[in-house]
């Protein structure tokens, strides 16, 4: 077994391996920024290494320098959290060559499944049911006008590099297929450098479902069920919850059966999560596969007993899968919010500042993966997760029930957090009723601004009234009322996006 890791990531997923590590004995080695110098993975390391300036390039995306820390920590394997370095093949490759084990998939297999046509060519070859569509980028435009035709509009261009909705556009007819293929083919150079461009069928409100998989190094591969994402908003996850309330005994083994098929077509080692997009027939499609840790980890260890951390470190270590797909079993139901340093009356804008009062919920069924504390400065830098509150119950009523006392418990002072949307989800009559797709965050939240919009309008009558009536007429109503509307604009994930530039240079 290891004796040293080194955690190249920082914030809650840091703290959660840190705690992996020591409970299996082994020392963890941290780096940070200028700004983490007291974050709270640094506190709670056993040895923590500067690496220089805020900026991700120089610090937790700089190849180099973590590489160097290794060396000099004597670290023998390297955690990556997800984000950052997680799915870039080349780090993954210079860590096998500086000697130090990367804990996670091999190379081949992330780059395998970095490139969106490659995948799908291999999934073409092992028989795994995908979104119809090309499985190699367009040369031309008259290439996409014709199997645009043949697979029949609307249609979905997609980047090959691409992830998290960028260089994607939804096509609605010929006459828009034209300009959408360049600002596809514009954006996918922009936020990748590479241009190479696909065509997809749209699949129609679709839910978005995940099978988590492990695989060791020895050809054994299992899937651990599924992930329910469908709640997000602008392409970033909000809340997850597993098991989907849609997928039952016979789903679950059918599409955990395609799943283990995807990773041995990519000789997939370590953990890693099919993602799915499932239609309202219930059909489900391979999407993609992230080669890393997911954030959501904790609802599939909830339901199935696991600590998903501790195998990582254990397959890498090369030691067998402890256990067999029947001995693996889905228990009762968990949720996970996703706590951000965010403003819900700023359109969802970051929020950083000083924490000065943090009171946590805990309690039964409670579990926070949590990446700060009382006193800190939440940096701009970075994506601001600042933690998960995941609720587990035996069944899904118990889940939310749990998870809404915790939530009136939360009280995070000094900065905005979004913890006010998730009393709204949780006590919304179709979450409640599971009725979930891409969709339903969009629809929930236009829903609550339309109606402030008439309790604003009903106000401003109330108010123009009284001053009517107590201005005898003469004056009121003169100025307009101004709603005090926050900007609009895209909290744009520009950390992600960094990740993904750096995994192609
Ligand atoms: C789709 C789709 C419908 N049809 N592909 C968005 C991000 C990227 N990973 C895949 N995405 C989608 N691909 C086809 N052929 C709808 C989406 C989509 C979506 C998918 C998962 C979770 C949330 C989403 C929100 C909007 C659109």
């Amino acid at each position: 077994m290891f004796k040293k890791i080194l955690i190249a990531n920082r914030g809650e997923i840091a703290v959660r391996v840190i705690r992996a590590c020591h409970e299996m004995g082994i020392a963890a080695v941290v780096v940070y920024s200028e700004v983490d110098r007291a974050a709270l993975h640094v506190r709670k390391a056993d040895e923590a290494y500067p690496i220089g300036a805020p900026a991700a390039s120089e610090s937790y995306l700089n190849i180099p320098k973590i590489l160097d820390v290794a060396k000099r920590s004597a670290a023998d394997a390297i955690h990556p959290g997800y984000g950052f370095l997680s799915e870039n093949a080349k780090f993954a490759q210079a860590c096998a060559d500086a000697g130090v084990k990367f804990i996670g998939p091999t190379p081949a297999a992330m780059g395998a499944m970095g490139s969106k046509t490659r995948a799908r060519q291999a999934m073409e070859k092992a028989g795994v049911p995908f979104v119809p569509g090309t499985s190699r980028g367009v040369e031309s435009f008259a290439e996409a006008e014709k199997v645009a035709a043949k697979i029949g509009y609307p249609v979905m261009l997609k980047a090959a590099a691409g992830g998290g909705g960028k260089g994607m556009r939804l096509v609605h007819g010929s006459e828009q297929l034209k300009s959408s293929l360049e600002s596809a083919r514009s954006e996918a150079e922009r936020s990748f450098g590479d241009t190479e461009v696909y065509i997809e069928k749209v699949i129609v409100n679709p839910r978005h479902i995940e099978m988590q998989v492990l695989a060791d190094e020895y050809g054994n591969t299992v899937y651990l069920g599924e992930r329910e994402c469908s709640l997000q908003r602008r392409h970033q996850k909000v809340l997850e919850e597993a098991p989907s309330p849609i997928v039952d005994a016979d789903m679950r083994s059918r599409m955990g059966k395609v799943a283990v098929r995807v990773a041995q077509a990519a000789a997939y080692t370590n953990a890693g999560t099919v993602e799915f997009l499932v239609d309202q027939q219930k059909n489900f499609y391979f999407l993609e596969m992230n080669t890393r840790l997911q954030v959501e980890h904790p609802v599939t260890e909830l339901i199935t007993g696991m600590d998903l951390v501790h195998l990582q470190i254990r397959i890498a270590a090369g030691e067998k899968l402890p256990f067999n797909q029947d001995e693996i079993q889905v228990r009762g139901h968990a949720i996970e919010c996703r706590i951000y340093a965010e403003d819900p009356d700023n359109n969802y804008f970051p929020s950083p500042g000083k924490i000065s009062l943090l009171l946590q919920p805990e309690g039964p069924g409670i579990r926070i993966d949590n990446g700060m504390y009382e006193g800190w400065n939440v940096p701009i830098d970075y994506d601001p997760l600042l933690a998960k509150l995941i609720g587990y119950g035996s069944d899904r009523d118990q889940a939310i029930a749990r998870l809404t006392r915790a939530l009136n418990e939360y009280f995070v002072g000094g900065i905005k957090t979004n913890i006010s949307l998730f009393r709204r989800i949780l006590g919304d009559g179709d979450f409640r009723a599971a009725k979930l797709d891409t969709e339903f965050l969009d629809r929930m939240l236009k829903r609550s601004e339309d109606r402030s919009e008439d309790s604003r309008a009903e106000a401003v009558a109330a108010i123009a009234a009284g001053m009517f009536a107590a201005l005898g007429s003469s004056e009121a109503g003169k100025d307009g009322f101004v709603a005090a509307h926050g900007s609009a604009g895209s909290r744009d994930s520009n950390w992600k996006a960094a990740s993904r530039r750096e995994a192609l240079r």
